[in-house]
């Protein structure tokens, strides 16, 4: 999709027009602003977090920060840091991180997340809620009045021991809400997350009243790894609009 920033006089040349990704690269770069040399980064998966990890990368080999340590939140992002020349490590020898810049699905209005359409949640959650800073960088797509109220995918890591039993579960936990349960695909094969894990993707028709009751019911579930809620951890929003960036700070 693509937006057309302003409006122009004949005289003056055609107006801009923005895509999206062009979109998720101003936010990207705006929260690269917080970094500074020394600091313990979280660095984010998606195609946000992409340009965010690049520019680390582009500012790294200019000698504009020095000393970072990255600790990325998914394989791919691991291999997009190396690829850089970032220098990684992860939790167990970094348990506090100083900031994190991640991309979200959906930001309601209380910057609560939902996470993981592309299936590096649990990872995420680790890094991120290890951080002293969670910066969250969206287009104004991605902006929401209710968590999961959007018809799109809530999404949950579970083993794959008996995943329909617990899908049955979980479908059954909002049935309330019209829930739909199902397991996330590529072609024909579950997807599998980077932990060995599969992903129900659970498709509301109504709002969830109470997240955190939610939250807790669902890892209350023998069988669940992790949900995409992410509730209370953003310290930050940055979103970008046609109309410029703004900036949220809890
Ligand atoms: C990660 O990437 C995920 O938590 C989220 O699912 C996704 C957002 O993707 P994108 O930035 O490509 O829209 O942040």
């Amino acid at each position: 999709s693509s937006v057309e920033t302003g409006l122009s006089p004949l005289s003056s040349p055609p107006p801009v027009i923005l895509t999206q990704d062009e979109l998720k690269k101003i936010a990207a770069y705006k929260a690269v602003e917080f970094v500074e040399s020394g600091m313990v980064l979280g660095l984010g998966t998606g195609s946000t977090a992409k340009h965010a990890v690049d520019r680390i990368g582009e500012l790294l080999r200019q000698g504009k920060l020095t000393n970072i340590v990255g600790i990325p939140t998914s394989k791919k992002t691991h291999e997009q840091a190396v690829s850089l020349g970032i220098p990684l490590s992860d939790l167990d020898s970094y348990p506090v991180v100083d900031l994190a810049i991640d991309g979200a699905d959906e930001v309601d209005p209380f910057m609560n997340l939902v996470k993981g359409r592309g299936g590096s949640l649990l990872r995420e959650k680790m890094v991120e809620g290890a951080c002293k800073k969670f910066v969250v960088i969206v287009d104004e797509s991605k902006l929401v009045p209710h968590l999961g109220g959007s018809g799109l995918a809530m999404p949950v890591e579970v083993v794959p021991y008996c995943w329909k039993f617990t899908a049955k579960r979980l479908q059954d936990l909002f049935e309330d809400c019209g829930c739909v349960a199902k397991l996330r695909t590529t072609g024909e094969q579950p997807f599998v997350t980077d932990n060995g894990n599969y992903v129900i993707d659970l498709y509301l028709k109504k709002d969830i009243d109470d997240l955190k009751v939610a939250s807790d019911n669902i890892l209350r579930l023998a069988g669940v790894v992790e949900h995409g809620m992410f509730l209370d951890m953003a310290t930050t929003v940055i979103v970008a609009s046609e109309l410029g960036v703004t900036i949220r700070n809890k």
